[in-house]
């Protein structure tokens, strides 16, 4: 048995993520959680909303609610539509907690004692009416270079020029609109990543068995331009982690928080510890997935996030460990991935385009979309949301594949022998071959999804689905019953193994559905089939069973027009 440590990239607490945000990060975190569960594996799963930063401020001021409020609110809403999901997360904790706070502060105060901050004025945009500084990107003016007027502080959207705030003709506050802004002298903490730019280097240098997407995206960071950079890592906010040293105050950093990137992984750590202190446990049982001197060094830890998070978890997140000094458990694997796009663009957060978490499980269950989702996974490129495909997944894969081999045997059998497994016939060479290949087929599923592959795992099991229908197509149990009733008993019997068989292959996809069949075989029994001729037996003659109920619908034409009709436009 392993231990497996897995953390998902912590969603922003502002707003209900998109689809694509879902298949980024947490939903093929969830899938390798529930597969090592049920391998038997000891597996902690830790998430947690992201809950600092201007964006939160903003969106709290938005709706006219303290931002304390207001994060505590949409946590609540996030972690609702997770478990909506079906997302089995062991802790779903908020970086907003006491316990990342204490956290961050001990990570600034041990990277300041080992020489890794410096202390660097500069001069930012100050805001008089909203009584704030002003990030670079909340400030709007007119392009010096195009002309566009309502450029960025940070880059004009009409001709890309990257920007200096202090460059906009005209500069206003995008937050009040007020131009009553002076440039004012701030300090700053700034950690001083270059100086562990080698050591990065080696430890990435040492990950071979990682996706090139995750090794790519970091070694460009290291390598272009003028190579790793120093990196601010305060910011002149109310709302955020306070700066301290420790839990000593920092001379000159009063009133100033954290950067919200740089607090953010540290919550994958305070997040074990708030799930510790949710259980009421001691400090040891998080340290032991933490700490390599206390245990952690048996741990596997895997990380999932899309690829504009991989620089921050190869990078920066990594700097903060390896310069704290302390024995804090490393990242062994990050699984990342490309973008989803929807229908002929982009999922937009801001633009409220495409599919959100809240929307999808209004109109169906949640495991139609994580089979669909996690089977066209954007693992080696962009992928792509259509209806059409969409509807063509569900219902080729899970209404007619598998919900249809579920329902026709369950029926047949009803009928002809009742609500039990028949007991008659023995199992003949056509039975013998489906088990040998059943065995060769899950073996390959096991490496799959070991191996993190989402799409070829989700491949793999739906022609596991596909072989038993067609045992049942060539072995035809409906015509034998009528010449040798005995074989047919055979027949059926396997086949009702194969199906809670399938239950235990299907449930880190698709978990409702494969309750429901293992609860209609009228079993628990979810030991993974490493021995497939055995698997075929744990359904005894006698057995009752039942007949489940609609385990798939078919999405219909009507639906998937109203559908892209309805969210074809912006959300409100
Ligand atoms: N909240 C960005 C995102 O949701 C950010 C991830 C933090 S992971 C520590 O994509
Ligand atoms: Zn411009």
């Amino acid at each position: 048995m392993a231990r497996i440590l897995i953390t998902s990239a912590i969603p922003y607490i502002n707003g209900i993520k998109h689809l694509g945000n879902l298949v980024g990060s947490q939903l093929p975190a969830d899938l390798f959680a529930r597969y090592n569960r049920a391998r038997g594996h000891e597996v902690l799963f830790i998430c947690a909303t992201d809950e600092h930063g201007t964006p939160a401020e903003l969106a709290a001021a938005k709706v006219g609610k303290p931002v304390e409020e207001y994060c505590a609110e949409m946590h609540q809403v996030q972690a609702e539509i997770a478990r909506g999901f079906r997302l089995s997360f062991d802790h779903f904790g908020r970086s907003s907690s006491q316990r990342n706070h204490r956290l961050t502060q001990h990570f600034a105060g041990r990277l300041a004692a080992n020489g890794l901050i410096e202390e660097v004025s500069e001069k930012q945009v100050f805001s008089i009416d909203d009584n704030r500084f002003l990030p670079d990107r909340y400030i709007t003016g007119t392009c010096p270079n195009c002309g566009y007027e309502a450029a960025r502080g940070d880059q004009c959207e009409n001709c890309t020029k990257q920007l200096d705030p202090t460059d906009l003709i005209n500069p206003r506050s995008s937050i009040s609109g007020s131009t009553n802004l002076e440039v004012r002298e701030t300090k700053h903490l700034f950690l001083k990543q270059r100086s562990l730019r080698d050591k990065l280097e080696a430890w990435i240098d040492s990950k071979t068995d990682w996706p090139i997407l995750t090794t790519s995206i970091a070694k460009k960071w290291l390598n272009d331009g003028d190579g790793l950079q120093d990196r601010g890592i305060t910011r002149d906010l109310h709302w955020g982690v306070p700066v301290k040293n420790g839990d000593q105050d920092w001379p000159g950093m009063e009133g100033k928080v954290f950067y919200v990137w740089f607090d953010a992984p540290i919550e994958y750590i305070a997040g074990t510890a708030e799930w510790a202190d949710a259980h009421g446990y001691p400090d040891s049982a998080w340290e032991r997935w933490w700490r390599t001197d206390k245990g952690a060094q048996d741990v596997r830890y895997v990380q999932f996030m899309g690829k504009d998070n991989v620089p921050f978890h190869t990078l920066s997140f990594p700097a903060t460990i390896m310069g704290s000094g302390e024995p804090w458990k490393l990242v062994d694997y990050i699984k990342s991935f490309n973008y989803l796009n929807y229908d002929g663009g982009q999922f937009s957060t801001s633009q409220g385009r495409g599919v959100f978490m809240d929307q999808a499980l209004s109109i169906l269950p949640a495991d139609y979309w994580r089979w669909w989702l996690l089977s066209h996974a954007p693992e080696s490129a962009d992928s792509e949301f259509t209806w059409e495909n969409f509807q063509g997944s569900v219902n080729k894969d899970l209404a007619d594949v598998l919900g249809n081999l579920v329902s026709r045997v369950t029926k047949f059998a009803t009928a002809k022998f009742g609500a039990t497994v028949p007991e008659g016939g023995q199992f003949g060479p056509m039975e013998t071959a489906l088990v040998a290949d059943l065995g060769a087929r899950i073996a390959d599923y096991a490496a799959m999804m070991e191996a993190m592959e989402v799409r070829k795992a989700a491949a793999e099991l739906r022609a596991i689905w596909v072989i038993g229908n067609e045992y049942l197509q060539a072995a035809a149990p409906w015509t034998v019953v009528k010449t040798d009733p005995d074989q047919a008993q055979a027949m059926v019997r396997l086949a009702l193994n194969l199906i809670r068989v399938y239950a235990v292959l299907s449930r880190p996809f698709i978990p409702d559905a494969a309750e429901a069949i293992m609860a209609a075989m009228g079993s628990q029994d979810w030991t993974w089939p490493d021995d497939i001729s055995a698997a075929m037996r744990v359904l005894p003659p006698d057995h009752a069973f039942s007949v489940p109920e609609n385990l798939f619908r078919k999405i219909t034409d009507e639906e998937r027009v109203d559908w892209q009709a309805r969210f074809s436009g912006v959300r409100t």
